[in-house]
């Protein structure tokens, strides 16, 4: 049975808020830090037990709250395999959270434990880690309480990365295996970095400056770091590296700040060249986008859609002179929010598949190609090689040099890429990578093909739960009638394309639209916006 006593003594520390309600959602729990105390001792708890339902597989925790303000703070858990929590403990999750007092807790985790059949004499090891914002150390106290009152064992990894923290999950539990990830440390995800990027990017010239916006967040420490790692074989500039200065984080800078603005962030203006290549990275660098200002210093934004487009083509030319097309195809994954100019671009190329937002749809879609390219347009994501296609990659013989250099940068593609995750650097430097190989400047990049201007807007409504969605989010089933008013009002509009969906992390309807000229775009988002409201 549960060590009740256990539990409890250490539960009661940490009484739950009588008046809020907590739900795991897209990105975990995710609310004001100040409120998360109860929460992250739960989590700590299930964290213990989810190790135990699969035999004392490491599990992972991460405590940050990405690009949201600096006051919020959020949990989330993370598989064995280095994933996203399996969704059917979504709801488990948040049962436990919103258990009202102990007794309730206690008897809530008893009933937890019989359904799902948890053989409590199983270890449980858990490893957690978190951003830098300052509510984190006493969450991480709390998740320790909730870890201690189960007995589990757990690893603290410390201030890094979320993309860093999945690594290590996969890294731990293939530990020994042919399907060993890399050593589970920091080094050893530092180390395997920058070794790929520097055999791929060897004997190409070196690129120049790029200018890297840390958000004054986590992703400043571990990329100061991969600095010394990557050595001379790029050219580095870091900003916004503040990390100890109280409110800097995510404000006005990083890549939510760049994606949702379609700006520079002020504090890049007199810092940026026009030609000079920068990208931005989120609070806990699992996203990034890049950027440049053209000679007559225009901002222009390269985003998930045109970093997809980058690194899609450039893996099927890859796969082609390895002469491995025939048995290896390339596919892509998209949501609505992708631009349709990058949707239209994609699918004269490849397959292209749209599914709902959040990253465990594309990165479930994407398991079902040999390779599977997915970003969100909002800078999130990786590439997927499937066992079959790594297989192919080893074991095929190339029949000329050329082949054979195609067939080693797969290799070290492969080692390059972050694929428990989306993660920034690992992204940032195979961004670098391919335009090292092709021989690209922003501009280049960007004439991939031309963004349709777009807007996206919130509407706080009174209960977002009235809007349901079919078609991967493109198309409102409820309230009733509300679709065809939109269908109605994009007809008039050259290039027109709108949606409307609740956000799954925030307690509004977002309404996107796209139109050929930008003020057409902006207006038809605000009119669709008016018949939501
Ligand atoms: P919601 O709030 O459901 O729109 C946002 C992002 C997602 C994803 C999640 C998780 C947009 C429009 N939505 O989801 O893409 O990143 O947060 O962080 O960017
Ligand atoms: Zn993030």
């Amino acid at each position: 049975a549960l060590p009740h006593d256990n539990i409890r003594s250490l539960s009661v520390k940490h009484e739950k808020p009588s008046k809020l309600k907590f739900q795991y959602g897209t990105a975990g729990f995710r609310t004001l830090g100040e409120t998360l105390d109860s929460v992250l001792f739960r989590v700590g708890i299930l964290a213990a037990l989810r190790s135990k339902k699969l035999d004392g597989k490491t599990i992972g925790v991460m405590v940050t709250a990405s690009h949201n303000p600096e006051p919020d703070n959020g949990v989330k858990l993370v598989d064995p395999r280095g994933e996203m929590l399996e969704s059917s403990w979504e709801g488990h999750a948040t049962l436990l959270a919103n258990a009202q007092t102990t007794d309730a807790l206690l008897v809530a985790l008893d009933e937890f434990v019989k359904l799902t059949k948890i053989d409590l004499s199983k270890p449980s090891r858990v490893v957690f880690a978190r951003d830098t914002r300052p509510s984190g150390p006493k969450l991480v106290e709390s998740l320790v309480d909730g870890l201690e009152a189960l007995g589990a064992e757990y690893r603290d990894a410390g201030v890094t990365t979320t993309p860093v923290l999945h690594y290590l999950v996969r890294a731990i539990n293939t530990k020994g295996t042919k399907e060993a990830y890399g050593e589970d440390t920091e080094h050893g995800y530092l180390t395997k970095l920058s070794d790929a990027f520097k055999k791929l990017i060897g004997g190409k010239a070196a690129p120049s400056p790029l200018l890297i916006d840390c958000a004054n967040g986590v992703g400043a420490p571990i990329a100061v770091k991969l600095c010394e790692y990557l050595g001379d074989s790029i050219p580095i500039k870091l900003t916004n590296t503040a990390i100890d200065t109280k409110g800097a984080l995510n404000n006005s800078c990083g890549a939510d700040f760049v994606k949702t603005s379609q700006k520079l962030p002020p504090s890049l203006v007199s810092v940026l060249q026009p030609g000079q290549r920068a990208c931005s990275l989120d609070g806990d660098a699992d996203r990034l986008i890049y950027y440049y200002l053209d000679d007559r210093s225009q901002f222009h934004m390269l985003d998930g859609d045109k970093i997809t487009a980058l690194v899609a083509s450039f893996i099927v030319d890859l796969v082609k002179a390895a002469g491995l097309d025939e048995q290896i195809k390339v596919g892509v994954v998209q949501t609505a929010y992708a631009n349709g100019s990058s949707t239209k671009y994609l699918s004269e190329r490849l397959p292209v598949k749209c599914v709902p937002t959040g990253v465990k749809h594309l990165h479930h879609a994407a398991e079902h190609y040999h390779v599977g390219v997915y970003f969100e347009a909002n800078g999130h994501g990786t590439v997927l090689f499937s066992q079959t296609a790594q297989d192919q990659i080893t074991t095929h013989k190339p029949s000329t040099p050329a082949q054979s250099t195609a067939l080693n940068h797969l290799t070290n593609l492969i080692n390059l890429i972050n694929q428990t995750v989306g993660d920034a650097l690992s992204d940032m430097l195979l961004v670098e990578v391919v335009l090292a190989h092709k021989s690209y400047s922003g501009v280049e990049w960007d004439s991939l093909y031309s963004d349709l201007p777009n807007r996206l807007v919130k509407v706080v409504v009174g209960d977002r739960n009235a809007f349901t969605t079919a078609d991967a989010e493109r198309r409102l089933v409820s309230p009733p009638g509300l679709q065809g008013k939109i269908d109605e009002l994009v007809r008039r509009y050259d290039g027109g394309r709108s949606f409307v969906r609740p956000s799954g992390t925030e307690d509004v309807v977002r309404v996107y639209a796209e139109a050929v000229i930008k003020s057409q775009a902006d207006e038809l988002a605000f009119r669709v916006a008016g018949l939501v409201f």
